[in-house]
């Protein structure tokens, strides 16, 4: 039975990944790390333990670990792309510090250690379409910075020191439980909170671009099923590119609109998250996740278009 801890289990993912790994190994084996001022609710708090857990503080991280007899870390702290780009320190200090805290304490501890790295990874540089698994990597923002930085240090553990380190590339990330905090690819779930409440939806993102997308439920199998993979068979660890779909905004709106016809959209084109938006790929190769581990995503934009809007219908009642 595993013993895990998710540290940033408040967050966009970290509060759906937490829930269904209590489901999947049991409610006391997952233990929910978050910081102060961003403390646990609702069934995350009542559903299984949690322990303040700031990735900057090795000894605390230590200390959960040693007395939860942790073997499994999901590391999901981290700023954002638009938010990291108006506190690169900080984002640096998370994510890359923070990062070295956690491959320390598995290298010490014999965990197993799950970083996400992201479309962010990628730089101008990168190719657009198709984007390979082994392929260039210039990022131009701070998030990406750090992600490449990631990929590459968890990597560096693993062959060094055999910690078993694994990943995947997220896409932009789909949910309705939580609003996601200064991505660049927000805009794709706001659209639908705006839909569902009968306004009209500014996008901040200029139409004809295209980003990788992905339902919440889709990225949290890939978090699970890289985790269970069996080793012998992965010939990459950190990160997997994964997808399940490549939309721009208008093609959004438009499946919105096959839901809620009368929904309007219109553009304030925001310069930061479009240049950040202009840096990524339009659409990458998921074909060594599919191999090495039988990556497949379930959703598409209509399905998930349907599950977005019943479920916020839900909410909004
Ligand atoms: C962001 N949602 O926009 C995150 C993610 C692939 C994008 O990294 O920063």
């Amino acid at each position: 039975m595993k013993n895990i801890l998710v540290v940033g289990s408040t967050g966009q993912i970290g509060s759906e990944l937490t829930l269904k790994l209590r489901k999947l190994y049991h409610l006391d084996h997952v233990v929910a790390g978050y910081v102060p001022g961003a403390e646990p609710h609702g069934l995350v708090l009542e559903s299984g333990p949690s322990e303040i857990v700031d990735v900057c503080n090795a000894r605390q991280i230590a200390q959960v670990v040693d007395h939860y007899r942790i073997d499994t870390i999901y590391n999901l702290a981290a700023l954002l792309s638009a938010t990291a780009e108006r506190a690169p320190l900080r984002a640096w200090d998370i994510q890359m510090n923070g990062l070295l805290n956690l491959l320390e304490i598995s290298r010490e501890k014999h965990c197993a250690l799950f970083t996400p790295s992201s479309i962010g990874s990628f730089g101008p540089q990168t190719p657009r379409d198709d984007t390979p698994q082994d392929t260039i990597q210039r990022p131009t923002s701070m998030y990406g910075i750090t992600k490449v930085a990631t990929e590459l240090l968890s990597d560096y553990y693993f062959h060094k020191y055999g910690v078993d380190t694994r990943s995947v590339r997220f896409p932009g990330l789909i949910s309705y439980t939580k609003l996601p905090g200064g991505g660049t690819t927000d805009y794709a779930v706001e659209i639908y909170y705006s839909a569902v409440r009968g306004e009209e939806f500014v996008c901040p993102i200029a139409a004809g671009t295209y980003m990788d997308m992905m339902y919440m439920p889709d990225a949290l199998k890939a978090a699970v099923e890289i985790m269970e993979a069996d080793p012998a068979r992965l010939v990459h660890r950190n990160a997997f590119n994964i997808t399940a779909m490549s939309f721009e905004p208008g093609q959004i709106c438009e499946a919105i609109r096959q839901e809620i016809p009368d929904f309007r959209m219109r553009y304030e084109v925001d310069p930061v998250r479009q240049a950040i938006a202009d840096s990524w790929p339009n659409r990458m190769d998921d074909s060594c996740a599919r191999q090495e581990w039988d990556w497949k995503p379930e959703y598409d934009l209509p399905t998930m278009t349907q599950d977005m809007i019943q479920h916020l219908r839900q909410t909004f009642e």
